[in-house]
């Protein structure tokens, strides 16, 4: 279903200090019993899904448009090193023309058919000042479609973060306050209420796709508070998908929505018994009101 699995070969143009901080994060995930995750990419257009895809697999292996959507539908992504498999499906972007694109995510559910989904990665930008409502019907739009549960196997991923901060923000405090603001309009969405969406908390990983990157003396691209942001996104993806929450398993009943159906089948019965009392009532409040006007005559 348009994935093929081939060897990591991406893996060997990391920098040794990234390749031996992966080896670390994805040997631990064996020791727990995991040899594979499915990654979930998804975000408005052009926020750099498809890019840091390309980055987390040191591969160029999904195409990169700076002015006009490249994936019009899912694709997955499937690289294997060392008995582990990474499974990544990129998506086309969520919004067209101003609204939501529910057939899109239509797509992406269809095309998930009889898979599980590990980690969502919500992708946006960290050099964006404002979220507005149609951030939350996304949100909205994805828990409806897969199911609230997918909030807690997410993860907040803010790119272009190797941005300058507006002049009364310093660098630590800006991340910190975009986050919130996206995370505060993720729980809006999502119609969680605060203590159950804090008890979910949605971790977030900064990443800078482009390759003019600062780089430390290991070669690593590090973000401007220093951090060399692949292996801490691993560890994030990681942590999200062992965080104890279920996977995601996309069957036939989340394709066909029947779970709210279901829900609604539930009171067809009771219904159905009270319309049948109903009946039996009047026609018994009739047939008394015929005896008693008979009496009258
Ligand atoms: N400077 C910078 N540019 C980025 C970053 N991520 C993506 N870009 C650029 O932003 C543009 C869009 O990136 P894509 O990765 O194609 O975005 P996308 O979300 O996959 O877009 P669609 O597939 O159209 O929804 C490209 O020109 C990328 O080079 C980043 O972290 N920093
Ligand atoms: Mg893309």
């Amino acid at each position: 279903m348009g994935s093929i699995l081939r060897e990591w070969v991406g893996f060997q143009q990391f920098p040794a200090a990234t390749q031996s901080k992966l080896v670390e994060l994805f040997g631990k995930l064996k020791e727990k019993g995991v040899s594979a995750l499915t990654i979930l990419v998804m975000g408005k257009g052009g926020v750099g899904k498809s890019s840091t895809i390309n980055s987390l697999i040191g591969e160029r292996v999904v195409n990169v448009n700076a002015f006009s959507s490249e994936v019009s539908r899912p694709v997955m992504v499937s690289r294997t090193r060392a008995g582990f498999t990474l499974n990544i499906v990129d998506t086309p972007g969520l919004v067209e023309g101003g609204y939501v694109n529910y057939q899109a995510l239509e797509l992406i559910k269809r095309f998930l058919l009889n898979k599980t989904i590990d980690v969502l990665l919500y992708v946006d930008r960290m050099d964006a000042y404002r979220v507005d409502d149609l951030d939350k019907q996304i949100i909205s739009a994805i828990s409806d479609s897969f199911g609230k549960e997918i909030l807690r196997k997410s993860l907040l991923v803010l790119t272009h973060a190797q941005l300058c901060p507006p002049d009364d923000l310093s660098y630590d405090v800006f991340p910190a306050r975009r986050s919130e603001a996206v995370l505060k309009t993720i729980r809006a969405g999502s119609r969680m209420r605060a203590r159950d969406f804090k008890d979910s908390a949605i971790p977030v990983g900064l990443v800078e796709n482009s390759g003019r990157c600062n780089k430390n003396e290991s070669d690593e691209k590090i973000l401007p508070n220093g951090k060399a942001w692949i292996p801490s996104l691993v560890k994030e993806i990681i942590g999200v998908a062992t965080n104890g929450n279920k996977s995601i398993v996309v069957d036939k009943k989340l394709l066909e929505g029947s779970e709210s159906n279901d829900r609604g089948k539930v009171f067809i019965p009771l219904i159905l018994g009270v319309q049948w009392l109903l009946v039996k009532w009047i026609q018994r409040a009739i047939r008394d009101d015929i005896a008693k006007g008979g009496k009258a005559f």
